[in-house]
């Protein structure tokens, strides 16, 4: 710990000696691989980008400057450089360091992230208040390869031409040839063609650098345009510098003092400029080098295998979802796979395998996604689109103007619905349920269990308008095998009839409402459990169950209460049932604020979802 227990605050790094930043990289690199083999966390990414933090730390000014990290995920080495050190022992546990920049953690995080894509457009938005309230501070942007593919980068790209721009924004492109899983597209390709056109790097090196170190550095205008020219020679497509952004690069990011001087190059430009830096993910820990993948984010691990300290044992929603859709897809020539770059995640690297054809990873580009499902259903195809609840929220127009509107058979596969646990507010699923339920012609289901997710898949296939699944992160439910009522549209499944309680769950809080019902019984009270299935349409059957003698509704959903199933129940149940006639009804949902990050039985316990919240709050009204 010899370089790093010197550096406690912002701009401690400069204090160590410049014959010193490798050994410090390696301590850096140990410090995150031991504890994150201890916490989980993100890895790969992390590892990649040690010696490209420390070039900004020693080139900036913190907190006065602004460094944004897009998608967060790598902005580790950050918080060791900014007197984060001990917050590592709980990273991502519930009250400890969060796996993202948190702008209430420390002054250097000017701006939080989680989803991928906003650094360009918030970075320019700092350059423009910086212009309009006198500041002089140098704002950084630090963006991916993969995260590049996201159109929100494009937005801001096009919005930072120097025909525009003025004063100075530097971009940081971290091309590590890899998203999550390999990288995909034309702006992949293009960057590749960039990163192994020897012809051009040497030609560039020899004249820019040699013009460089001669002292001669003039002004940055005649170097850049000279760099053009030379460019054009070898590649007249320059993609950045044509639409008027500055290109340097690209760099070889393990190198410090390469960086240092491209970054000290970058901040002379007028306008925006992108330093093209090449780094390795995973670098420096063999098992995450040769598998990124499942190293971006990984559980608790040996650090000398890289195996995973627990072995899962039973199979998560995700692997029943791909089971069924490679089974459905050898039966359905019709049946395509859609993924915003997440493959491995959604659980269609084994239907991409099988049905390379039929399979199809847009980039992080869920906006994209939908529309793209859109087009291929109108077509006459039948698409699955396999994403992350909370990634989903990114394509509400496409969903709502290019799906419901033509009213298309678009399946969504809404995995990670619910409380995810350590990723924290960014990727908790908890809002799908209202902004997919106010849309025409959406339907939506939750499956209680792993059969009923199987049923839920194949059922959807035959479904001829759009139709979302939605079910959480982790083990697959496998309780309640008993029951399993052939789907029919918008009717529910009763699981226990009884009185006094009628307990209506929708999919992940089934386990929950089990439990519940068995200490209401144990506790002298009965109770009615259904399966709400459909939380779009609602099954207008339950208004009358529930009015057949309980005393007490209690609705139980892993989203938030505005616009969820509750709310929406309690608008039928008011429309359906006379007022005099009516019993109280309990709504177990989110309540309207966001939620942190942490294990997710801690959280559920403060959102008073548990089993013994929930059971308290119906004693309380009975
Ligand atoms: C909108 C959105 N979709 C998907 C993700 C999941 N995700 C997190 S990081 C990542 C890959 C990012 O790749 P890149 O920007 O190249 O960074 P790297 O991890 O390779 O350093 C993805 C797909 C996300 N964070 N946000």
């Amino acid at each position: 710990m010899a370089f790093l227990d010197e550096i406690n605050r912002e701009n401690d790094i400069k204090k160590i000696a410049p014959k010193d930043y490798d050994a410090l990289a390696q301590e850096i690199r140990d410090f995150l691989i031991e504890h994150i083999s201890r916490t989980g966390g993100h890895l790969a990414s992390n590892l990649g980008t040690v010696e490209l933090t420390m070039a900004l730390h020693l080139s900036l000014n913190l907190p006065e400057d602004k460094l944004i990290w897009d998608v967060g995920h790598q902005s580790y080495t950050h918080k060791l450089l900014t007197g984060r050190k001990s917050g590592f022992d709980n990273l991502r546990k519930y009250g400890g360091m969060s796996g993202f920049p948190k702008r209430r953690e420390s002054l250097s995080d000017c701006f939080e992230t989680g989803h991928s894509s906003t650094s360009i457009s918030a970075g320019l938005g700092f350059v423009k208040a910086r212009e309009l309230t006198g500041g002089d501070y140098t704002v950084v942007s630090v963006i991916g390869d993969g995260s590049m593919t996201g159109g929100l980068a494009f937005e801001g790209l096009n919005n930072c031409s120097n025909r525009e721009m003025k004063n100075n924004f530097i971009i940081i492109l971290n091309d590590n040839n890899m998203s999550i899983a390999e990288n995909v597209g034309g702006m992949s390709k293009y960057l590749n063609g960039i990163r192994t056109n020897e012809g051009y790097l040497n030609l560039k090196n020899s004249v820019y650098y040699g013009l460089m170190d001669s002292g001669r550095r003039g002004t940055v205008k005649v170097i850049q345009r000279l760099k053009s020219t030379v460019k054009n020679l070898v590649m007249p497509n320059m993609l950045f510098e044509n639409m008027g952004i500055t290109y340097l690069g690209p760099v070889d990011g393990h190198d410090i003092p390469a960086m240092l001087k491209a970054l000290e190059d970058a901040k002379r430009v007028q306008g925006a400029v992108i330093v093209h830096v090449l780094t390795k993910k995973g670098k420096g820990y063999a098992p995450a080098e040769k598998h990124p993948a499942r190293f971006h984010g990984t559980d608790p691990f040996e650090i000398e295998t890289g195996m995973p300290k627990k072995v899962k044992n039973k199979p998560g929603w995700t692997d029943i979802y791909s089971t069924v859709m490679c089974r459905l897809a050898h039966e359905r020539e019709d049946l395509v796979a859609v993924t915003a770059a997440m493959p491995d995640g959604t659980g269609l690297k084994r239907f991409h395998n099988l049905y390379p054809d039929r399979f199809f990873d847009v980039g992080i580009a869920e906006g994209h996604a939908v529309t793209f499902s859109a087009g291929l259903a109108a077509g006459g195809l039948h698409p699955f689109f396999a994403v992350y609840s909370s990634f989903l929220q990114r394509a509400y127009d496409e969903l709502l103007h290019d799906v419901c509107l033509q009213n298309l058979p678009v399946t969504f596969c809404i995995d990670r619905a619910g409380i995810v646990g350590s990723d924290g507010p960014t990727h908790h699923g908890v809002f799908d349920l209202s902004f997919l339920a106010q849309m025409p012609n959406m339907h939506i289901m939750a499956p209680k269990n792993k059969w009923e997710l199987a049923d839920m898949v194949n059922y959807a296939a035959d479904f001829g308008g759009p139709m979302a699944i939605r079910y959480p992160r982790g083990e697959a439910y496998d309780g309640l095998k008993e029951f399993r009522a052939p789907i029919e549209l918008g009717k529910s499944e009763m699981i226990y009839e009884g009185s006094e309680v009628c307990l209506i769950a929708v999919g992940s809080m089934m386990d929950t409402a089990l439990q519940v019902r068995e200490r209401l019984i144990k506790e002298g009270h009965d109770a009615t459990l259904i399966n709400a299935r459909f939380v779009k349409p609602i099954d207008e059957n339950m208004v009358g169950i529930a009015n057949r003698g309980h005393k007490l509704i209690v609705t139980l959903e892993e989203n938030v209460l505005t616009g969820g199933f509750g709310e929406r129940f309690r608008q039928l149940y008011d429309e359906k049932t006379p007022e005099d006639q009516r019993i109280k009804m309990i709504n177990v949902a989110i309540p309207d604020e966001f939620v942190e990050h942490g294990a997710p039985d801690i959280l559920k316990s403060g959102l008073k979802m548990d089993m013994a919240s929930v059971f308290a709050r119906i004693i309380e009204v009975l």
